[in-house]
């Protein structure tokens, strides 16, 4: 039996076309069922609904042996839990984006910076975020959020947020600009480092279908 870790939302309805392509369905769709573990068309797959952030854990851990996890995840699993276990991180170019520093629009974040000011930066992206301000030489005061970043600048909790973003609608609508890009973002497949061993002649070809989708779609 091969495992494979996916979120609900957007890695879910973007991984879906690439699994397709390579000749698999799932047998039930995790928006409307409340199943954890889902079948597909291929008796010898199951797909199991995880938290996005979670995937990479899994797959870790063995308990899944492939996951699809956007870069922004790994970068922060990685700096607090290492990468033992985790092995071929395959880009699939899907669910793209950019990490972002955005402001609000009256804050003059450049004159911030080179004036050395300490700034208040609000993110769920703490290790991303406090390599990029340290490399830059920026003083900040990192305060950790789960969701909603966007909110904080505009409720006093913070200068600046550090986010993803895709089509800048979000940004907009909450008055708010980007002035740096911290990393490209896109989902990659991982697979766990030992069952790419014990399981190779399964593991493999689904690799390589997966990669050859994600080639002739982007
Ligand atoms: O939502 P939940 O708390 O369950 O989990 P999650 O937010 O970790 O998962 P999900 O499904 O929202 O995102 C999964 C992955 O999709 C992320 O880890 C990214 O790698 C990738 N991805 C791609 C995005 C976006 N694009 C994106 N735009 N994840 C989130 N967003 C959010 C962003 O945080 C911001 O609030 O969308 C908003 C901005 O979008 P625009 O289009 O208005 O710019
Ligand atoms: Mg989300």
């Amino acid at each position: 039996m091969i495992t494979l870790a996916l979120s609900k939302g957007r890695i879910f309805e973007e991984t879906a076309p690439l699994l397709a392509r390579a000749g698999i369905v799932a047998s039930e769709d995790p928006e409307t069922s409340r199943k954890l573990i889902i079948g597909t068309s291929r008796p010898d797959l199951r797909i199991v609904i995880v938290r996005a952030a979670d995937v990479p854990t899994y797959v870790q851990y063995g308990a899944a042996d492939l996951g699809v996890a956007g870069r922004d995840v790994l970068l922060e699993h990685r700096a607090q839990w290492g990468e033992a276990g985790l092995a071929q991180p395959l880009d699939l170019g899907i669910a793209r984006c950019r990490l972002c520093v955005a402001v609000p629009e009256g804050f003059d974040y450049a004159s911030a910076v080179r004036r050395g000011a300490r700034l208040r930066v609000a993110t769920k992206y703490v290790a991303s975020a406090r390599e990029f301000f340290a490399e830059k030489g920026v003083h900040v005061d990192l305060i950790k959020l789960y969701g909603s970043m966007e909110l904080a600048p505009l409720a006093g909790l913070a200068d600046a947020i550090v986010d993803l973003v895709s089509t800048g609608g979000t940004l907009r609508a909450n008055r708010l600009v980007e002035v740096e890009t911290i990393a490209h973002i896109s989902a990659r497949l991982i697979a766990n480092a030992a069952a790419l061993k014990t399981k190779r002649t399964a593991l493999m070809p689904l690799i390589d279908a997966l990669a050859a989708a994600a080639e002739a779609t982007t």
